[in-house]
């Protein structure tokens, strides 16, 4: 055998960052596995992290910059290429005002640290409002919630599993996505460890997840209606004067008060959570040692996102498990994403509102929701061209089909991507940056979310091609041209030096040098108590009673008394697995032969009425379009909630993805509504979309 020699990285697929060791010779990977001596990852991987392999040899992964023309995809320069993106961009903004090319940026751009810092220069260069990102997709609600409560919408809390007695779940499936906005490698593990020390863990979902199913306890919940749970749950706190919040929040009194109304007993129903179990929880919760309520993006893309991460964050500071071992904390990262920042206020909402449907602006975006429209609704403003990078929005954003219609109508298309897919098969010039095991990375989101504070950098293992650019060569290229700094001599100046210069006046006085001393990576200690000196509001206090939250109440009093729609009388909701990610990696055979996981999973009773039997196909239709899927019956499943993935659909004509299409599955956001908003946040609904399905056999056509 020959002598192979060793890399170790970190793995940016998801936000685990687990440390690799990978085994190469010359530029082929011999072995990928979890580095056992990285401490914080312990050796765990998952089967993506093989994946980077087969990216890295996909023949279908594009190497130079594509134009579409009428017979085909022709390979052209980087320079005509360029060019050509340059003078269309600049044409349709001198036409049609500024605002009239758009952008979206997808999930890789924060994996990859090169895309995250030289990406907001080329939004900024375009001088449009129309920016999109996965954010208002996922995360959205709870920026939202840190900005109103603790002044920053990049501080987030994070759950301090490792020393918790009491971890609360909602709305996340860790076990399956390997957690979220809770950097934790070997989350099972961890989960683990919760119960080895007499500690319980508690899963509030509308499955039966593979989560729960480690768990010490599972409640079934009605999707969309976490926000009555917990609006109980704190009512129970206050009238068994069971709360302990710290010094340093405003508000109390007045949260008592909100909450009043909300006994467990008004929400059992709406819910589905039986009020002794509501009671019960809260009790428990806040009783234990310690204690951390954990929602994500089960909890946050549903229309009351924003109102459920106030309530969640208010609850673990309302028992006093804020900023407190085992609770709710900060992180004190090595790069300080919050330091550019500091000292101001952050006060970055509805400045402006999208053109059609008038919705706010948060963080400098608009809701993806809306990004449809925009493009098909005439006037003053329309988007008529648009730049993708690292996003596949057709199988991604709801109501994905509009979107491809949408798309197929613009003036002109970039795509920075490394495949011809759902989305950019619609760009009249593909860009494809290197990649993967090419790039250099240093985590700055997810380094600055993790459970403790860790640091590490990566060195690419592989050159990439000579003629290859990085994503952020590319930004950058285009950015001069629009802004006319371009010249022959130009040459893009690697972003880490960014990273470095953080790094430096960071609370740790690291450096990029020093970091590459870690190849394992650098531990940098368990999250410590930083409060208030950290909070970013005025008056140094977490807001409990947040303004424009506390707004929302309206709505969500008025909801609890709608009648739920009876005509699509089943509520879908997504799920994850572990062998997948998002929708961009089907085209490794590895990780989508076997089983069929693009299936409908329903109860057996709500299957029985419909004459649905298991493994048959049937039709799930939405307001906005119908998909036909395999149906399996299961008890996993709540009565009268059905569950999909999202990511798959991939049998559209024009992919140029021939493993992906053999698995083509269907899209779940075919079937999801760009009007079922949180309307205070402007953040996608997934959870809980109205449908119906019946059994393809005897399909009735409704109109
Ligand atoms: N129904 C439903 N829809 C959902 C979700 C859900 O739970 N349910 N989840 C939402 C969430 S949380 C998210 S984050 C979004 C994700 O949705 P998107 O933001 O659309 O991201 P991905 O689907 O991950 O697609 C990533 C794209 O980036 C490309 N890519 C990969 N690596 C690189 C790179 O290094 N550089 C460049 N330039 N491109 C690269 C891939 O080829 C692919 O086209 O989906 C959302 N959509
Ligand atoms: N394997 C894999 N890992 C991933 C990804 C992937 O696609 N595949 N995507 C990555 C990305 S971009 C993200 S953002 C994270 C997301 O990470 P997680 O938040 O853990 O995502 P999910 O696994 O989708 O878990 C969401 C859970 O919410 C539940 N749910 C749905 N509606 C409701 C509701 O109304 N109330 C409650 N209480 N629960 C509800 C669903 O049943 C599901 O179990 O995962 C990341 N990791
Ligand atoms: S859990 Fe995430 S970071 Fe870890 S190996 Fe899998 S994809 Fe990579
Ligand atoms: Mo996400």
């Amino acid at each position: 055998m020959t002598n192979s020699s060793v890399h170790y990285r970190a793995c940016n697929l998801c936000e685990a960052i687990c440390g690799l060791e990978i085994k190469y010779v010359g530029n082929e990977v011999v072995s990928i596995a979890g580095d056992k001596r990285d401490s914080f990852s312990r050796g765990h991987v998952c089967p993506k992290a093989v994946a980077l392999k087969d990216i890295y040899e996909d023949p279908n992964r594009l190497k130079k910059p594509v134009r579409r023309t009428t017979t085909g995809w022709e390979e052209i320069s980087w320079e005509e290429a360029f060019e050509e993106v340059a003078i269309r961009l600049k044409t349709i903004q001198a036409q049609n005002g500024t605002n009239a090319v758009g952008m979206y940026a997808g999930n890789p751009s924060v994996h990859n640290s090169g895309t995250y810092l030289a990406g907001t220069g080329l939004m900024r260069a375009l001088k449009t409002k129309n920016i999109f990102s996965a954010t208002s997709a996922d995360q959205l609600p709870h920026h939202f919630a840190a900005w109103q409560q603790f002044g920053h919408p990049f501080l987030l809390p994070i759950p301090d599993i490792d020393r918790t007695d009491f971890w609360l779940i909602m709305g996340a499936n860790p076990i399956a996505s390997n957690g979220s906005l809770m950097t934790a490698p070997d989350v099972a593990n961890r989960l683990k460890a919760i119960q080895e020390r007499g500690g319980k863990v508690v899963v509030i979902d509308p499955r039966f997840t593979e989560t729960a199913d480690k768990a010490s306890a599972h409640y079934f919940i009605r999707p969309g209606t976490d926000v009555y749970f917990l609006l109980a749950m704190l009512q129970v706190i206050f009238t068994e004067n069971l709360e302990k919040a710290p010094e340093f929040v405003s508000g109390l009194d007045e949260l008592e008060q909100i909450v009043a109304p909300f006994t467990p007993e008004l929400v059992a129903d709406h819910t589905g959570v039986a009020a002794t179990t509501i009671r019960q929880v809260a009790r428990e919760f806040a009783t234990a040692s310690s204690a951390v309520a954990y929602g994500r993006i089960g909890l946050s893309t549903q229309a009351f996102g924003g109102a459920c991460q106030w309530l969640l964050n208010a609850l673990n500071c309302v028992t006093g498990n804020v900023d407190k071992a085992g609770g709710a904390m900060f992180t004190q990262p090595a790069m300080d994403i919050l330091a550019a920042s500091k000292g101001g206020g952050y006060d970055k909402y509805n400045r402006y509102q999208s053109r059609v449907r008038r919705l706010p602006e948060f963080m400098g975006e608009l809701p993806v929701s809306t990004l449809a429209e925009e493009i098909l609704t005439e006037g003053q403003g329309q988007i008529k061209a648009l730049i993708t990078s690292c996003g596949n929005p057709i199988l991604s954003t709801p109501n994905g089909q509009q979107l491809d219609n949408a798309f197929a109508q613009l003036e002109f298309m970039v795509s920075i991507d490394i495949y011809i897919n759902e989305t950019t098969r619609h760009a009249h010039l593909i860009l494809p940056p290197a990649t993967g095991l090419e790039i250099r990375h240093y985590d700055l989101t997810f380094n600055a979310l993790a459970i403790r504070n860790v640091a590490r950098m990566s060195e690419p293992l592989f050159a990439k091609q000579a003629d290859a650019k990085y994503d952020w060569e590319i930004f950058q290229e285009i950015t001069a041209r629009l802004t006319g700094e371009h010249s022959s001599t130009f040459t893009p100046e690697d972003p880490h030096a960014k990273v470095d210069l953080a790094l430096r006046f960071g609370k740790y006085k690291l450096s990029l040098e020093e970091l590459k001393k870690h190849p394992h990576g650098l531990d940098l200690g368990a999250l410590e108590p930083c409060l208030p000196a950290r909070l970013q509001t005025s008056d140094k206090k977490i807001q409990l009673e947040p303004t424009l939250l506390t707004k929302d109440m309206k709505r969500i009093e008025k909801a609890l008394k709608t009648p739920v729609s009876s005509d699509f009388d089943l509520l879908l909701i997504n799920r994850r697995h572990v062998r997948d990610n998002n929708s961009w990696m089907h085209n490794s055979e590895r990780l989508v032969k076997g089983r069929n996981r693009c299936i409908l999973l329903m109860h057996p009773k709500d299957a029985e009425k419909r004459g649905i039997k298991t493994g048959t196909e049937v039709q799930v239709q939405s307001r906005v379009g119908q998909v036909k899927v395999e149906v399996e019956l299961t008890e996993k499943v709540m009565l009268g909630v059905v569950s999909l993935p999202h990511g798959y659909g991939h049998g559209r004509a024009g992919v140029v993805l021939p493993i992906a299409q053999k698995y083509a599955g269907v899209s779940v956001n075919d079937l999801t509504d760009e009007l079922l908003l949180d309307e205070l946040t402007g953040n996608a609904v997934f959870g809980g979309v109205p449908v119906r399905v019946q059994n393809c056999g005897n399909l009735v056509s409704f109109v």
